[in-house]
């Protein structure tokens, strides 16, 4: 069976972005066609400083996210990151592998490193060879992630291809990202050009899966909009990024598609497609939430899930790692 793998920062404030971009297209690929290994990746949240006793309320929070949006420990491993030692010591080899040209194209880099890249830490910079040797120490196939990933996906394509090239073997696969859905780029609601992020300091700009009902209805009913009513095709909204932001968001959250959606809204005000929005959205997520929210009451449950997890990923990763060792020549990990 085909393996997948993908995974998300606990650097706090998991979003509905994150939620319909992955967790939700993660929960879809559970069952027999594929073995799915979904991972908190705290190595790479400490790309960027984390307050120590932050990041391990916002690990625990982003596993009580992944169960309680569906992600089931029975049919998935899911691990965090760093419990998982050959994720790291992969990744050194790729860093070998990598070039410094590759890194300095990311635009991931760019963005957040900012003007002052001369600051940004080595692990930011080298943050894409950690995620292909999070791909490729399980030898996943499959990564399903939101649009913005294409561009480490690739790379994690050209290490894997550079590392059988000069071991002259054919150890790494070539990974394919799985795009899916109506919303795979979820856009800021203060902001129709910039993404829903984590790190965006308006709390306003993004729902958060942790948002109560009042929160959710208040930032729809608040987020920027322009003064038309809804077109009645998708064509209709060319050039008018927030409408369409809330479309897409509406068409992913309802499971129909664009088309369907302006079909029902077309012609009618933000006044009314808001407030249809927010019922959505509520019905959808509150749920979750709570779920969250219990989960988060007593974190010794994730803990153990988190514990068994690791136990099982360390049989594929261990392995792989020891023969990646042999490729390149070097003994066998103690
Ligand atoms: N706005 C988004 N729309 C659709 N998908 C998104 N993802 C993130 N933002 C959007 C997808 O969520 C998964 C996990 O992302 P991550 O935790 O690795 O962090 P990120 O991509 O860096 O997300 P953020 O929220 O933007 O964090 P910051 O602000 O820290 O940079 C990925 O599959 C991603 O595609």
């Amino acid at each position: 069976t085909p393996r997948v793998f993908s995974g998300a920062q606990p650097s706090g404030n998991l979003h509905l972005g994150n939620y319909l971009g992955a967790l939700r297209n993660w929960v879809r690929m559970q069952g027999d066609d594929f073995e799915t290994i979904y991972c908190m990746v705290d190595l790479h949240a400490i790309t960027v400083w984390q307050d120590p006793a932050e990041l391990r309320r916002a690990t625990h929070e982003l596993c009580a996210g992944y169960i309680a949006a569906g992600l089931d420990p029975a049919k998935s491993i899911l691990i965090n990151q760093s419990q998982v030692p050959e994720h790291a010591q992969l990744a050194w080899i790729f860093n070998c592998v990598a070039r410094m040209g590759w890194m300095q194209r990311m635009t991931q880099f760019k963005d957040k490193a900012g003007k002052n890249a001369q600051n940004a830490s080595l692990g930011l910079f080298a943050y894409p060879a950690l995620m292909a040797a999070d791909i490729l120490v399980y030898h996943a196939t499959h990564v399903p992630v939101g649009e913005d990933q294409k561009q480490h996906l690739e790379l994690t394509r050209d290490i894997a291809a550079k590392f059988n090239h000069d071991y002259g073997v054919e150890f790494f696969p070539l990974t394919e990202p799985v795009i899916q859905g109506a919303a795979t780029r979820v856009m800021s609601l203060r902001d129709g050009s910039k993404k829903m992020s984590k790190s965006d300091p308006s709390d306003m700009s993004r729902i958060n899966m942790t948002d109560d009902a009042d929160a959710i209805a208040k930032k729809i009913r608040k987020a920027k909009t322009d003064p038309e009513p809804l077109p009645s095709e998708a064509a209709g909204l060319k050039d008018r990024p927030e409408a369409r932001n809330l479309v897409d968001i509406y068409a992913a959250l309802s499971d129909q598609s664009v088309g369907e959606v302006l079909a029902a809204y077309g012609g009618q005000q933000f006044g009314t497609f808001k407030p249809a929005l927010a019922d959505l959205a509520v019905e959808k997520l509150a749920p979750i939430a709570a779920e969250m929210a219990r989960l988060m009451d007593d974190t010794t449950e994730i803990d153990r899930i988190l514990t068994r997890g690791a136990e099982r990923a360390r049989t594929i990763t261990a392995p792989i790692l020891r023969q990646t060792y042999d490729i390149v020549g070097m003994l066998p990990p103690a």
